[in-house]
């Protein structure tokens, strides 16, 4: 599978200027598209920046050409209004597929989320990666509508495509939930990776979470397509638990994979 030529979106964010030295690697280029200028990052490998935004048909097009894949992290990353997820994820991804369309890329990975599915509560059985959304917010409610999205490039026109349910891309697990939900750099990249090489994967969707003790998600989808994360949250546990408290096992909200995002106001800002 060839993966000389990749186009990431959002590049300047908060994951993709992790990413981009973890991908860099000989004779590939990461053509790094976002609406501010990436900053420089060491360790990366060669790269073109493209400065557009996900609402721009035109420039959408001119840089998905010649790439064999793309990567989307570009949009909308937490709660925010009505409008904001309407037209950075859910018109912003429609229009990135089309443009990958059109420039004939056969490959796209959609980052979606945990929160298209927050409402789903682990009962002790892993929570199936293809699990029916149940969002807990706007922005996963916009995630749950990019997964279908896909689908629908996949069913029209035959592109591949891997939705990516992120648990929490951080570099060490972001309080008690973090711990159940912790997607390391190293795993993320190695996440990224597997859905780059992996041989016809069609349309599926997979969980982006470590190997974690207290995880409450299948891993097997990810292991389908060769993804074999290595990390495990618990290392950080004591402390964790030391600062935020052991956790209250009749919390309603925090059995929920959303946790607390099952609460905030619809549409807040921040
Ligand atoms: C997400 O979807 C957000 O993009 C990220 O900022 C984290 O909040 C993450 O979920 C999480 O649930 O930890």
């Amino acid at each position: 599978v060839d993966t000389t030529r990749i186009l990431l979106t959002g590049a300047a964010g908060r994951v993709g200027t992790q990413l981009r030295p973890l991908a860099a690697r000989e004779g590939r280029t990461l053509r790094l598209l976002d609406i501010t200028m990436p900053p420089a990052v060491e360790g990366s490998g060669a790269e073109e920046t493209v400065i557009a935004s996900l609402t721009d048909a035109e420039a959408l097009l001119e840089a998905c050409r010649g790439v064999s894949a793309i990567v989307h992290l570009g949009g909308q990353s937490v709660e925010s209004s009505l409008d904001d997820v309407l037209d950075r994820n859910v018109r912003g991804t429609l229009n990135l597929l089309e443009a990958a369309r059109l420039a004939g890329v056969p490959r796209v990975v959609l980052a979606s989320s945990t929160h298209a599915v927050g409402f789903h509560q682990y009962d002790g059985t892993p929570v199936a990666a293809n699990a029916p959304p149940r969002p807990d917010t706007l922005y996963g409610w916009s995630k749950a509508a990019i997964e279908s999205a896909g689908r629908l490039y996949h069913d029209r026109f035959g592109m591949d495509i891997i939705c990516l349910r992120i648990g929490s891309w951080f570099p060490m697990p972001n309080g008690m939930r973090g711990l159940s939900t912790w997607l390391s750099p190293a795993d993320g990249h190695r996440l990224v990776e597997a859905c780059l090489s992996c041989r016809e994967p069609g349309y599926r969707i997979v969980w982006g979470v470590s190997r974690n003790t207290r995880g409450w998600v299948s891993l097997a989808e990810g292991e389908a397509i060769g993804y074999h994360p290595l990390d495990d949250a618990e290392q950080f546990a004591p402390e964790v638990i030391g600062r935020c408290g052991a956790p209250d096992p009749a919390d309603p909200i925090a059995a929920r994979l959303g946790g607390a995002w099952c609460a905030l106001p619809l549409g807040r800002t921040w």
